[in-house]
């Protein structure tokens, strides 16, 4: 009667669930058709890459010779917005929208971001934003530049001159449209690229150069006498004849920063820190190294950040360091970034008791690879320069690489494309990397509210341009009178690993695909050290949570040191707050809630150890990710107990649950081998340290290999079996010598059956290796207590179809085994109270081991019959010592911390 209930129960949740797989299915359909669609009709660049890189791509003649090889491609890069895409496969739900359209929207991009858009003010924005796009309201069609441009004048004749095929006149830029190709057409693009010299070639050719055309290639203007298809008036040349025009610019020539000559150091720098995360000690690591009393340090933090900042604002006894409390919430490549530069630089403009003559923007993961003192004898040598770096790359590759051509809204902590936009035509376009040191002056000019036609027809651009940091000061710089004070260096040194950090990985926060930089590792030191000779002071990026060690290693090789002069406590250690119970704002994670409330209960245990006492962990106050040695060792999680004031701290950690098999033909090569979520491809780690499972993670199995030292390749195939004994999915992937390091994601459907899971991996038909995995059972859910109706509906993941198995069948448990499984999966699944607690803690207890205990005391303490040691004593507690990162007294002599 029973098992026909929830039979019956089943039934109905699996058509629910059926109904919804066609759903989701038919959106995925949805999906890949317009993709496909929107490939055919506009080609765009889906993979973007950033500019902020070494300059890989080399001279401008590679950049034609590239342009050379296919028409068609050219045609593209010339006029990547001509055709406004056809019709639409995608249908817009009007009837989810609480609004009437503004205009007609068939741009396939915009009714996209609208259906996927989830709250009416974000769909409205899109719809208001498009429309004025469309109807060319959004953008200034044409903006003046104050670049003085000595005696070039905007499309003067040059007259008609002779190409030739392998020595071209202008070898800057080629492209070929053969619908609007016009000289006015040819001059816009070779302005918008920088280019002095614009002509027009063979009817549909345009070609840039920063050469005045030699006087003995002139010819007659009869020779030039093709008609251009984009104005009947106008010749376009002929064949191998160019008529040659002035774009009205000069020939651009980058600064270069003086670095040599006696210097003072009177310059006053204001460090811009704009910070993100939790990595309080990092930052007043930095903060520690960066310091020196005649500098100024402004901080950032975003407004979601509510940790960092209150753990900040203790800072602020130093007059010299000070928080905005203008906050911003920013998203990689957002709209907002731009804004929030903008306010804080405005915000220190108006700081009259701070006298600064320079901005430097740094961030969290940044660190000096050279003394303040040598910055600050540097930008001594050099006040009123400002300090960018430019793509280096062709000026239209980089347009659509970037997608400056394209309109971007920013909501929802999300940047939508919406489709194609003209740039205005007038200025140069540059971009490059978003790290910067910008003169007062600079500063002066471009972050005042009312700023003049240039900046305010530019921020109009960029209030919908994906990340606008890395063109916006750029751009401005070209074309204002401040543009020889131009310098292409940004003083970073980036740890690129593009095919590490190239793997679109902001998909969810951007329409677009964006590459990130490598943390340092020790391995990398050959980087840093290269740094030595040239003009920079920074490198990124740094994260203490991956590596540690390199931090120390350059710290101490900037203080010139092998070793620390002194006795340096908890040197190798790194701690990383998860939760603080002042956060506002923020959710707690419902599986760490959970499991600290069953450690509170096994602690207890622990501590009285059968004895009657009456001592509850009553309230968790932190908790705290360890590092010793760059390796994950302990959570620490911080409870209030009931007896007294003292705090107590419990070290936990993951219990490996990994079964190779003897013998087996990877078993000596198997370095990791375990299911987790949070995998970061880049740094390839998970970021998920203490193995957190909830019925809602997306597990993944993560494999590390050593080296195999041979050629062969393994084909691997791993089960995923629920706690009832079915297997979900099967997946397979190949280890060889080439791809030791990686992840195999199975396809599962959520909400995950709660209880012990194994992958099972399996090689040509035998068993090699198991690792179960625990999806934790939830206490809370949405921070609330878990209730009944939500429990069932966890266990609504028990649908499957088991025909698939039978392959596996011997891999799995058997029939008389399930029945007994499935009989105490569902027994678990009608627990609620306090026999729901006893099974997690029984869970927990085989997943999670209690390490350590201390207690935040001066002396050790009692309790309940066990002698706790105190927590400063510890070389591991979050309460013990950490002098790497305190910031305590500015030595008098020095004007910095000491350190060493
Ligand atoms: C484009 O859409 C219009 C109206 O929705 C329709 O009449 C027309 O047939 C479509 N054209 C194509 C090529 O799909
Ligand atoms: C969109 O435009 C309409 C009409 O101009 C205006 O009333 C509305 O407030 C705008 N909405 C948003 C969210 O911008
Ligand atoms: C560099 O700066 C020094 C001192 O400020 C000055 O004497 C020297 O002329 C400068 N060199 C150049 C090339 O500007
Ligand atoms: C308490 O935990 C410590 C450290 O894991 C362990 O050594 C000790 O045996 C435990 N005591 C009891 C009573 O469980
Ligand atoms: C726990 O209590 C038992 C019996 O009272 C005792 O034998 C044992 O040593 C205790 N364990 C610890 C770790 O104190
Ligand atoms: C492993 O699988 C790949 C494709 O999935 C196949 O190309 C390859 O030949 C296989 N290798 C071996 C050793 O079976
Ligand atoms: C301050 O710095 C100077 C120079 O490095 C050093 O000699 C001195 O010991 C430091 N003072 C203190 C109190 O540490
Ligand atoms: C213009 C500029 O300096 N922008 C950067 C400042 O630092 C943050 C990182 O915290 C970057 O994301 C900005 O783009």
């Amino acid at each position: 009667m029973v098992k026909n209930n929830t039979k019956n129960k089943y039934l109905r949740r699996y058509r629910t669930c059926f109904i919804i797989g066609i759903v989701i299915l038919s959106f995925h359909i949805l999906l890949v058709a317009n993709f496909f669609a929107q490939n055919k009709t506009t080609e765009e660049p889906e993979k973007w890459e950033p500019s902020d890189s070494d300059r890989d791509s080399g001279s401008n003649n590679e950049a034609l010779n590239s342009a050379r090889r296919s028409d068609d491609d050219e045609t593209n890069l010339l006029a990547p917005q001509t055709k406004r895409s056809g019709n639409a496969s995608i249908q817009l739900k009007l009837e989810d929208l609480n609004f009437d359209l503004p205009c007609h929207i068939t741009e396939k991009q915009a009714l996209s971001a609208l259906n996927r858009a989830k709250t009416q003010r974000c769909k409205q924005v899109i719809a208001n934003i498009s429309c004025l796009s469309y109807e060319n309201q959004l953008y200034p069609q044409e903006l003046k530049s104050s670049c003085p441009s000595g005696s070039f004048i905007r499309g003067k004749q040059l007259g008609c001159y002779k190409d030739e095929k392998n020595f071209r006149l202008l070898n800057g830029y080629f492209g070929v449209n053969k619908n609007e190709n016009s000289p006015s057409y040819c001059i816009n693009i070779c302005l918008q690229s920088g280019f002095p010299y614009a002509g027009v070639q063979y009817g549909s050719e345009c070609f840039c150069g920063s050469e005045e055309p030699v006087l003995s290639s002139k010819i007659p203007d009869s020779s030039c006498n093709m008609k251009c298809p984009g104005d009947p008036h106008a010749t376009c040349g002929g064949y191998y004849t160019i008529n040659i025009y002035q774009t009205g610019i000069k020939k651009f020539i980058p600064q270069v920063a003086n670095d040599t000559g006696p210097y003072d150091k009177s310059v006053r720098i204001v460090f811009l820190l704009t910070l993100n995360g939790r990595s309080l000690r990092q930052v007043k690591r930095l903060i520690k190294i960066l310091y020196h009393v005649n500098h100024y340090y402004y901080i950032h933090v975003d407004v979601r950040q509510d940790y960092l900042f209150r753990e900040l604002l203790a800072l602020e006894t130093y007059p010299n360091i000070r928080l905005t409390r203008t906050r911003f919430a920013t998203i990689w490549g957002g709209a907002s970034l731009l804004e929030m530069l903008r306010s804080c630089m405005y915000e220190l403009l108006k700081m009259k008791d701070w006298n600064w003559e320079f901005v430097l923007n740094l961030s969290e993961s940044d660190f000096p690879v050279k003394s303040i003192d040598k910055l600050t004898g540097f930008l001594s040598r050099n006040r009123q320069k400002n300090f960018v770096k430019s793509h280096g790359r062709e000026v239209q590759r980089f347009i659509q690489k970037q997608g400056l051509d394209k309109t971007f809204i920013e909501c929802e902590y999300r940047m939508w494309r919406v489709g194609n936009r003209k740039l205005p035509t007038g200025i140069q376009v540059d971009g490059g990397s978003d790290w910067i040191a910008l003169s007062h002056s600079f500063v002066q000019y471009v972050a005042p509210p009312n700023p003049d036609d240039l900046v305010t027809g530019l921020l109009k651009i960029f209030k919908h341009t994906l990340l606008p940091a890395e063109s916006f000061f750029h751009t401005v710089l070209r074309n204002s009178k401040f543009c020889n004070s131009y310098v292409d260096n940004n003083l970073h040194v980036t740890n690129w690993k593009r095919k590490l950090g190239c793997k679109c990985q902001y998909k969810h926060v951007v329409d677009w695909c964006g590459c990130s930089p490598n943390d340092f590792r020790p391995e990398d030191w050959s980087k840093i050290l290269n740094t030595l000779p040239r003009p920079l002071f920074f490198a990124r990026k740094f994260e203490p949570i991956v590596n540690q060690l390199v931090i120390l290693q350059l710290e101490l090789w900037l203080h010139n040191l092998d070793k620390p002069s002194k006795q340096v406590q908890n040197l190798y250690s790194y701690w990383q707050n998860l939760y603080h119970h002042y956060d506002i704002g923020t959710t707690p994670d419902d599986t760490l809630m959970t499991l600290t409330n069953s450690i509170s209960r096994k602690a207890v245990q622990n501590l009285s150890n059968g004895t009657a006492c009456s001592l509850d962990l009553v309230k968790l106050l932190e908790v705290h990710t360890f590092h010793y040695k760059d390796n994950h060792k302990y959570n620490l999680f911080l409870y209030n107990n009931s007896l007294n004031s003292i705090s107590i701290e419990v070290a936990i950690k993951p219990i490996n649950k990994l079964i190779v098999v003897k013998p087996n033909p990877l078993g000596e090569n198997i370095v990791t081998l375990a299911v987790n979520s949070d995998y970061d491809q880049k740094e390839q780690l998970s970021r998920n340290f203490l193995r957190m499972l909830s019925p809602y993670s997306d597990p993944v199995l993560i494999y590390r290999f050593s080296s195999l030292k041979t050629n062969k390749q393994y084909n691997l195939t791993c089960l995923w079996i629920d706690p009832i004994g079915l297997l979900h999915d099967v997946s397979t992937f190949s280890v060889d010598e080439a791809s030791l390091v990686g992840f195999v994601k199975p396809n599962l459907k959520q909400p995950h059956l709660p209880g012990v899971w194994k992958a099972k991996i399996l090689y040509k038909d035998s068993f090699l290796a198991q690792v179960s995995f625990l999806i934790m059972p939830m206490q809370y859910l949405h921070r609330n207590g878990v209730t009944n109706f939500e429990i069932s509906s966890i266990y609504t993941g028990v649908t499957l179809n088991s025909n698939v198995v039978d392959a596996y069948a011997k891999f799995l448990p058997n029939i008389s085994q399930r029945e007994v499984l499935e009989k105490d999966a569902l027994t678990n699944s009608q627990k609620q109270g306090d026999s729901l607690l006893q099974w997690i803690d029984s869970l927990v207890a085989s997943f999670f081991s209690i390490e350590k205990m201390c207690v935040n005391s001066k002396f050790s303490e009692d309790i309940c019959g066990s002698t706790v040691s105190t927590c400063r004593v510890t070389a591991w507690s979050s309460l013990s010592p950490d002098p790497k990162s305190a910031i305590e007294k500015v030595n008098e002599t020095t004007g910095m911390f000491d350190i060493w």
